[in-house]
């Protein structure tokens, strides 16, 4: 399997309950190198950005005001099928279907409030590396 990069977040309802640590220990755990990491507080417009793919879906407002109603950790993780390893890592989208042991049934509260987000493909994953890091900020 080829080492590859994902992007992921620790989002606003994780990281305001102080989860962010644990998230961490699990990654390092998991066998993931960290290559970006940084905490930043996004504004509405950069939530929408973001989330452009979901502009259309009903949840959209609902979703990207929760993406910026407080800080998360943005961070960039390589591993071999990295992609695919975080979202196993991560569980389903809702913590109430998400198998025991991911982080998503450990810390999410709900579908939206779901305490980690992980690109879901090659094409999302370069996409949303770009939108939070550069190169010189991805480098080691
Ligand atoms: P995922 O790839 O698991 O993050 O899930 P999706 O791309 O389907 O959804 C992106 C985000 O939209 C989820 F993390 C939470 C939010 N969402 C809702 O709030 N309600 C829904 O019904 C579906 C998704």
């Amino acid at each position: 399997m080829a080492v590859e990069k994902t992007f992921a977040i620790v989002k606003p309802d994780a990281f305001a309950a102080g989860y962010a640590g644990r998230i961490l220990a699990r990654i390092y755990a998991e066998g993931f190198k960290v290559v970006g990491l940084k905490k930043l507080y996004m504004s509405k417009v950069e939530a929408e950005g973001f989330y452009a793919v979901h502009a259309a879906r009903p949840f959209f407002g609902e979703l990207t005001d929760f993406m910026s109603s407080g800080p998360c950790i943005v961070m960039a993780l390589e591993a071999e099928g990295a992609i695919a390893k975080w979202r196993d890592l991560m569980g389903a989208t809702n913590p109430a279907d998400a198998v025991a042991g991911t982080l998503r049934k450990e810390f999410g509260a709900s579908i939206g409030e779901n305490a980690t987000h992980g690109s879901d493909a090659p094409e999302t994953a370069a996409f949303e590396l770009g939108y939070f890091f550069n190169g010189l900020e991805l480098l080691g």
